[in-house]
């Protein structure tokens, strides 16, 4: 079962531009109360560039592709206690009547399933430092190799092993697009330091990438659009690399491994930055969310 919102299932009926948007970063990603502005925010910003926001999340087992008001509420509310739910954790939570936010792969497969074929998020899940020993490798990057879907990021952070990250992309046939840049963005930094193999510049041009990619590679899935963190928000260099440091210890110290990394080490971000992480991290989710609304609105366009 799955449970697409009115205004969404209308939208797709007609072949209009839709956006789905992620709910992990609004459950788990982002601080209370701010979460809750932002999940507004960004279904603001697709709609100003002309597409319709159709925020993904599982309640009381039921996946839903765009929330209402109230439906963001819960999902915002840290005491409604959501789960962090991957593409693995969709049948458990449905059989079991569960509530949860969706991560990248969990939103994709999802948006896929309802027929949503672009979504915008702010990092992607990778390879991490140490997996050559514990094995951590987001399920994000296998969902993104099978999903044909367009996923609109600012690359993935640098707590993650991002040379491997880019290596596995490419084993698994995911083209990565940069959005006016020739470099890999690090979220809260724009440059990782690595390369896209593929640059864009407009809208356009990422949507006829998605378009030929899909006609001209036999099962072909999704592609990657990478946009880096407007620039008068990009963390200060310094600050980043301090947080960074002492995040990895915090979470070596603690014993924080598998799903519960990334939060916690946002949160450590968010708590010492003096708020420059959640200016970067809102601003570039933000970003992210018009650009996915331009490109569904350039896919949708008749060829001319
Ligand atoms: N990266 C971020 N912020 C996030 C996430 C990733 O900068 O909130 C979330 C996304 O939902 C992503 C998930 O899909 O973390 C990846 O988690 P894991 O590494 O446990 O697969
Ligand atoms: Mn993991």
């Amino acid at each position: 079962m799955l449970r697409v919102a009115d205004e969404v299932a209308a939208a797709l009926a007609e072949a209009r531009p839709v956006v789905a948007l992620e709910s992990t970063l609004l459950a788990h990603g982002l601080p209370e109360g701010r979460n809750r502005e932002v999940a507004d925010e960004l279904e603001r910003a697709v709609r100003a560039a002309g597409a319709v926001p159709a925020t993904i999340a599982v309640l009381d087992g039921v996946p839903r592709v765009g929330l209402s008001g109230a439906e963001l509420d819960r999902v915002c509310d840290r005491r409604a206690g959501l789960l962090k739910l991957s593409r693995r954790d969709l049948g458990p939570a449905l059989a079991l009547g569960r509530s949860g936010a969706t991560t990248v792969a969990g939103t994709a497969s999802l948006a896929h399933r309802a027929g949503v074929g672009v979504f915008a998020t702010g990092g992607l899940g990778g390879v991490h430092r140490d997996a050559s020993v514990t094995w951590d490798v987001s399920a994000d990057l296998d969902v993104l190799a099978d999903t044909p879907v367009l996923v609109v990021c600012s690359g993935v952070k640098s707590v993650l092993d991002v040379p491997a990250t880019l290596e596995l992309l490419e084993t698994r046939s995911v083209p990565v697009l940069g959005y006016r840049t020739e470099r890999f963005p690090a979220f809260y930094l724009r440059d990782s330091g690595l390369e896209v193999p593929w640059r864009v510049d407009s809208p356009a041009e990422a949507a006829s990438v998605v378009a030929a990619h899909r006609a001209s590679v036999p099962g072909s899935a999704g592609v990657l659009l990478v946009n880096p963190v407007p620039a008068e928000h990009e963390m200060d260099r310094y600050l980043h690399d301090r947080l960074l440091a002492e995040g990895e210890k915090a979470l070596r110290e603690r014993g924080v491994r598998g799903k519960a990394v990334t939060p916690v080490l946002l949160a450590h971000f968010h708590e010492h930055s003096g708020g420059a992480s959640l200016a970067a991290n809102v601003a570039l989710v933000l970003a992210n969310a018009t650009l996915a609304a331009e490109v569904a609105v350039a896919l949708a366009a008749p060829p001319s």
